[in-house]
């Protein structure tokens, strides 16, 4: 598996800075070194194209980016994009907000929608609490499936099933996962706090069964911040998500 860094919190609008530090450090407990893409400061456009250049080296093999905020799944699944790819993305947000070019971890997801990178309808959402009027439109008129944390927490096997059958019809699968789908309590290094996430185990259950899936190409681990962080716990999550995905 190619491990890649991706230190920038340029795309998080200010509101996660600190967040381009966690590759190194969950490299660091980990013992691993990975190539990085160069990011140029205060430059974001620059930048993403520097991630989509690098990132298409990448094809066709196995490969986990670490972010960085969640901005740079926009360049990544860019390079990543081809027919009946499918995303499935953990996240309390939809990311669905502006249509800001280029696009923030805010408003990602809608401008790969907008600019046809993925079909609406291969697009599963895990997580999701936190959204507005207008995302909620946007996951009406393009029949994005969500999953809410209770609806996970009700039935998490049978879920697990669904998103299942519906990936497995991918041409190829990215996984995008903002560590914000965990509760707080879990996970508090990170920009926005909002209650009543998953807990790590249902998380690490998704995860186990998602890696099984043959079309399983690329992830992304996004939005940790190790200077918000309480005595790591988050950075260790997300070391464990690691270990359980390579
Ligand atoms: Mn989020």
């Amino acid at each position: 598996m190619n491990i890649i860094k991706v230190e920038t919190s340029q795309g998080s609008l200010g509101k996660n800075v600190g967040c381009e530090k966690a590759p190194s450090k969950i490299l660091e407990l980990l013992n691993l070194k990975a190539e990085e893409v160069n990011v140029i400061k205060n430059n974001l456009e620059e930048t993403n194209k520097n991630i989509f250049e690098f990132a298409k080296k990448f094809k066709n093999k196995k490969t986990i980016f670490l972010g960085g905020d969640h901005s740079i799944t926009y360049s990544i699944f860019k390079a990543f994009s081809e027919e009946n790819v499918g995303l499935i993305m953990f996240d309390a947000h939809i990311d669905g907000v502006n249509n800001f070019n280029p696009p923030s971890h805010e408003d990602f997801l809608k401008v790969l929608v907008k600019e046809k990178l993925i079909n609406p309808e291969n697009i599963i959402l895990i997580g999701t609490r936190c959204f507005n009027e207008i995302e909620s439109r946007f996951l009406e008129e393009n029949k994005i499936k969500y999953y809410s944390p209770e609806h996970i927490f009700l039935n998490l096997e049978n879920s697990c099933d669904g998103i299942m059958e519906k990936a497995r019809s991918f041409s190829k699968l990215y996984l995008s996962i903002d560590i914000d789908v965990l509760d707080p309590a879990f996970a508090p290094g990170t920009g926005y706090l909002e209650p009543n996430g998953l807990n790590t185990q249902q998380l690490f259950y998704l995860l186990k069964r998602i890696k099984l899936l043959k079309n399983f190409e690329w992830i992304d681990l996004v939005e940790i911040n190790p200077d918000k962080d309480k005595k790591d716990i988050t950075v260790k999550t997300g070391v464990e998500i690691i270990k359980k995905l390579k």
